[in-house]
């Protein structure tokens, strides 16, 4: 038995969504999927994924020299992977299909009693997207940017290129603003056939800083360079081709090393153990009878409470009772002449910084061209 994970009432149901799957390109989240795939979480949480690595995030700043802030940015962001790529596998026992956050929906939460505040924004629902802010005042560093996701399917897989990158700035001791664009990697849906998908990481990523220096991450699984799942080879380089400063391999799930060509005798030595206990953090968020009418945990509270319990007619009633509402409201708008005015981010064009950050890594801005800053 193939979809050995899918419980036998829902074998049917499964079978006829991998085929909707097999003649479908472009955006996932309109598709109907059978009730055991479903997550009680919408995607406007995940950015929280950003913020877990909480203590690498603010010491950042603690970095003396563009080289150690480079390495400091890329040892944060690469300890963010596992959340964001295999806590849900590791959680539930596969990846889920989120919930698909509506036009305006609202994710707020902090660390450390306020120190890291996150704030999301759903600026999009067609296609989805969602954009962030995380500030650590104190520090100032702050991380902000958009992501949408791109899907096709072929081999029986899932592909998704993450549509966005993030900017990372961070406040030097002379006033003066250091910056880093973030580009985001492509990853793979696995494991359909058998009713237990998980996520795997390909291609390139990079990190590149207003000081030139740049981080290429290449990502690997089982069966290719190394033969593990999740692995990586970063390297540290003086601009996109430039001589080597650093090389680190090893897995964005457990421990990765210096290893040769690397500065000042570093080889061999530990850079991140990104299965440290305790090293990331959960988000802390309010109680949903005090968040706002357009926070996702309120605004989900009855489609996620149906997902949980197993009450999935009542989950699919609430889910829709809100589409429905939203569908009313765009139609509201148009009939009046408005557009939906964004709450908490502004819409920017072409912005100078991004378009800087890119050619210095000689990367063409994409469709991604226009910029989403949180509103000050
Ligand atoms: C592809 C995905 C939605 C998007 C999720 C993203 C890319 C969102 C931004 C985060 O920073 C990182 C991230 C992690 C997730 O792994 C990724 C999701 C994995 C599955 C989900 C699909 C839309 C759902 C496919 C449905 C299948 C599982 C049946």
């Amino acid at each position: 038995d193939e979809a050995a994970n899918v419980p036998a009432a829902q074998k049917s149901g499964w079978t006829s969504f991998l085929k909707s799957l097999a003649s479908f390109s472009g955006d996932l989240s309109g598709l109907t999927a059978p009730p055991f795939i479903l997550s009680p979480t919408s995607l406007s949480e995940f950015p929280s994924y950003w913020g877990e690595p909480k203590d690498l995030f603010a010491s950042i700043a603690d970095g003396k020299t563009p080289e150690d802030r480079q390495l400091r940015v890329t040892k944060w962001f690469l300890s963010t992977l596992s959340g964001q790529f295999t806590r849900r596998e590791k959680e539930t026992g596969s990846e889920k299909k989120p919930l698909n956050p509506f036009l305006g929906e609202q994710f707020l939460g902090s660390w450390d009693n306020g120190e890291l505040v996150l704030t999301v924004e759903q600026v999009s629902h067609h296609p989805p997207i969602t954009a962030y802010h995380l500030e650590n005042k104190k520090r100032g560093i702050v991380f902000e940017g958009n992501c949408a996701q791109k899907t096709s399917f072929s081999a029986r897989m899932i592909s998704v290129k993450q549509v966005g990158h993030g900017i990372l700035r961070v406040k030097l001791g002379d006033g003066s603003t250091e910056s880093y664009l973030v580009t985001l990697p492509k990853l793979k849906i696995e494991g359909l056939w058998t009713g237990k998908p998980y996520v795997e990481l390909t291609e390139t990523s990079y990190i590149q800083g207003s000081h030139g220096l740049t981080s290429t991450i290449k990502y690997s699984g089982a069966g290719w360079v190394t033969g593990t799942s999740h692995s990586h080879t970063t390297t540290i380089t003086t601009g996109p081709g430039g001589p080597t400063l650093y090389t680190i391999t090893g897995t964005w799930t457990g421990e990765s090393r210096f290893v040769k060509p690397s500065k000042e005798g570093r080889e061999g030595t530990v850079f991140l153990d990104a299965g440290e206990e305790g090293m990331r953090e959960p988000i802390s968020v309010k109680p949903v009878k005090q968040q706002g009418e357009y926070e996702s945990r309120r605004a989900w509270k009855a489609v996620a409470d149906g997902i949980r319990s197993g009450d999935y007619n009542a989950a699919s009633v609430a889910k829709g009772a809100l589409e429905n509402a939203e569908r009313q409201r765009r139609k509201d708008e148009q009939a009046a002449g408005q557009q939906f005015q964004l709450r908490l981010f502004d819409l920017r064009q072409n912005d100078p910084e991004y378009a800087h950050l890119a050619a210095l890594l000689k990367f063409k801005p994409e469709e991604e061209d226009s910029w989403i800053l949180k509103a000050q």
